[in-house]
């Protein structure tokens, strides 16, 4: 098995697309033979983390909580990807923190505001705007972009990238820095 154990943290807004690329991702990864985990905000709210709200309290316990089992993951040599918010800064280096040198790659879904709420693929912007959802990411509640992330997703040339383009993006990263 060609792989080393690392955590890749896609950070973004609600409808930037964290949950596609962690999937797209992880079936590219599979495809070539090696083993990954994906811990998705959304689902681990679910069950581990079901008794977090969206409090800045709560959403610092989410991400620590879903930092330490990423870890776990590393450290038996699985590549884990964490997509969630993740909107504060001190919260995502925390977690940087945590994994050695190098093991934790930040992946920044760089998507405007507008786009994303354009998309609303769950309709939450609408709620957020009607004032039926408080404290909702990019609408009354604070997302902090990393300033030095290992990865940038963005818009070239007026258009966005596929998923699948995204994710080798993120495969050539890891080849170049020894992952894989
Ligand atoms: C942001 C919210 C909120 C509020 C519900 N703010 O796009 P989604 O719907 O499917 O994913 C979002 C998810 C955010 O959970 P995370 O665990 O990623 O957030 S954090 O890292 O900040 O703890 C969104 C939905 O939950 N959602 N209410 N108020 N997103």
């Amino acid at each position: 098995l060609q792989q080393k154990g690392c955590v890749i943290w896609i950070t973004g807004l609600s409808g930037s697309g964290k949950s596609t690329l962690a999937c797209a991702l992880s079936r590219a990864l599979h495809s070539r033979g090696n083993l990954t985990y994906v811990l998705d905000g959304d689902n681990v709210r679910h069950g581990l983390n079901r008794d977090l709200s969206f409090r800045a309290e709560d959403r610092a316990e989410n991400i620590r909580r879903i930092g330490e089992v990423a870890k776990l993951f590393s450290d038996s040599g699985i590549i884990c990807i964490a997509s969630l918010i993740s909107p504060y800064r001190k919260d995502r280096d925390a977690c940087r923190a945590m994994l050695s040198e190098g093991n934790f790659i930040e992946v920044f879904m760089d998507i405007p505001l507008e786009v994303c709420e354009e998309r609303d693929p769950k309709g939450l912007y609408k709620l957020a705007r009607a004032g039926k959802i408080r404290g909702f990411t990019g609408i009354d509640d604070p997302y902090e972009p990393p300033l030095n992330c290992e990865v940038v997703l963005q818009q070239t040339g007026g258009d966005y990238a596929s998923p699948s383009d995204m994710a080798k993006t993120v495969i050539s990263y890891l080849e170049e820095k020894g992952y894989l």
